[in-house]
């Protein structure tokens, strides 16, 4: 009695899903309404999002939801539509894997270095940031049309409401944000001639977003008014607004198609030791930074097994665990695992190009997969607590890969920390969370996490052995 319904819509570069959280008083309840593929398209154009197919698993996902008392959207970050000056969406939104920003990084830095750029936005270097791709996408008839950008959830919750705006959590993937301010950098804009003007009105976690459309009603069955709350519309954000951490002294693993590794800090971290190490500082809920550090994450595997023709997950890991640890490893930052195909055949390569020996079989690819990740995640747990002077007595483990048994084992005993694992769709609970404060349950950050702490289930691993052998292997990988 008296819960609350939210509808989270959270897109993966995996999946998209539905859930619907109920909340009351110590009550926090998340089942799942719809899930559905998110698969790319490779068209002559490049690699493409299927936007409208998305859009219409929303659109079944809030039907088979029922009466819900708000609706928040969050998906993964930097992608976005163009929208012609009717609003009409110019094209399908481009992937973040997709080759077109080759080669603009560089170009960027030509004009703006690449140390100033990290100092006035703290953003990491990938090729993806929406920076990089609206410099790529220059000089395109499409661009020329465009007069408006929204980012995917923005882009979802415009379709939903038919009202604009600019997340503030995803707004900082853009590497446009000046993460001090948190408000949008002019200098960068101006210094590489980008007009702020195709960005709609900044909006915060919690703001309203406007009230389901009366045609989206109609095809949802839904009775209005309906609002939509925005919340931390990069999935990120919200899931590490579910990290059920007692007190500050924690790191975090989202770990889905990627791994992001970090921490959670007041303040960015800004030195040029930190963009050296390719540290992120991404904005979170209520003032906090995400110091954290992308690792290619489940990718690896997800794209393994869609080459081996999708052997069951499960038995795979289990002859995975079989196999003997750490024989040979890659680095799992490495952005040349970023473009999709022949997976199993490139790491075979950057063993072999780096004289290890080379894993044949798809349980000994998977087992060099799962140690690269928690290799990863060591030096990204280690690193970032060196540079923000932040240490941590825990790492939580959220996402998809929660599931994943041998990887969260794997991460405590590199990590020589405890690794508590739960829960899986933490971004959904984040966003649900988010909707319920701004409806008056809940309370700030840390009574969320303790919410999720004494209601959703958690693994704990313990670690195993000394961490001298990760030491050893991190070092080889480093000589190489
Ligand atoms: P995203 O949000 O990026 O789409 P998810 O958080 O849904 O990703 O995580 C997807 C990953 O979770 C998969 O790539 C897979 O490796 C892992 N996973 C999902 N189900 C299982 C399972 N039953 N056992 C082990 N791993 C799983
Ligand atoms: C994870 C994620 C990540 C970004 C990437 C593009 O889904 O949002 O935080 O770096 O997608």
């Amino acid at each position: 009695i008296d819960a609350k319904a939210y509808a989270a819509v959270d897109l993966g570069a995996s999946s998209g899903r539905v859930m619907v959280g109920r909340v009351g008083a110590d009550r926090l309840e998340l089942t799942e309404a719809h899930r559905f593929p998110n698969r790319p398209v490779r068209t002559p154009d490049g690699l493409r999002w299927d936007v409208l197919a998305l859009y219409a698993g929303v659109l079944d996902g809030l039907r088979a939801a029922g009466p819900v008392d708000s609706v928040g959207v969050d998906s993964w970050a930097v992608d976005h539509g163009l929208l012609d000056a009717d609003g009409a969406l110019l094209g399908n939104p481009v992937h973040y894997r997709d080759a077109r920003t080759e080669g603009v990084p560089e170009q960027v830095w030509a004009t703006l270095p690449a140390a100033e750029l990290y100092a006035a936005t703290g953003l990491q270097y990938a090729p993806f940031n929406t920076l990089y791709q609206l410099v790529a996408a220059r000089g395109t008839a499409q661009f020329a049309a465009a007069r408006r950008l929204l980012l995917i959830p923005d882009l979802l919750t415009y379709w939903l409401t038919g009202e604009q705006g600019t997340e503030l959590t995803n707004a900082s993937t853009t590497q446009l944000i000046d993460p001090r301010t948190r408000d949008w950098s002019r200098e960068v804009a101006d210094r590489l001639g980008i007009d702020l003007g195709l960005f709609a009105p900044l909006r915060r976690p919690g703001d309203a977003a406007g009230l389901l459309r009366p045609a989206v009603l109609e095809e949802t069955g839904l009775v209005g008014p309906v609002p939509v709350t925005t919340v931390g519309s990069h999935d990120t954000a919200s899931a590490v607004a579910a990290v059920p951490a007692a007190d500050e002294r924690f790191a975090y693993i989202c770990t889905g198609t990627w791994s992001l590794a970090g921490l959670e800090l007041t303040a960015p971290v800004l030195t040029e030791e930190s963009r050296a190490a390719n540290f992120t500082n991404e904005l979170g809920l209520d003032g906090t930074v995400r110091y954290l550090r992308n690792i290619m994450g489940l990718w690896l595997l997800q794209e393994c097994v869609r080459a081996w023709g999708d052997p069951d997950l499960g038995e795979l890991l289990l002859a995975a665990a079989r196999v003997p640890a750490l024989r040979s490893v890659v680095d799992a930052g490495d952005a040349g695992f970023l473009a999709p195909g022949r997976m199993p055949e490139r790491i075979a390569e950057a063993c072999r190009s780096s004289g290890q020996p080379v894993p044949e079989t798809p349980a000994e690819v998977t087992r060099c997969i799962l140690d690269s990740l928690a290799l990863a995640h060591r030096a990204a747990v280690e690193e970032a607590q060196r540079l923000a002077g932040h240490p941590v007595d825990v790492v939580h483990v959220v996402g998809g890969g929660t599931r994943n048994a041998l990887l969260c084992q794997l991460t405590a005993d590199a990590c020589g920390l405890p690794v508590v694992a739960g829960p899986t769709e933490a971004a959904a609970l984040g966003n649900v969370l988010v909707q319920a404060r701004a409806h008056g349950l809940v309370g700030d950050l840390a009574g969320m996490r303790r919410l999720v702490a004494r209601t959703q289930s958690l693994t704990r691993y313990e670690p195993r052995g000394s961490t001298d052998r990760w030491q050893a292997a991190g070092d080889r990988l480093a000589d190489r």
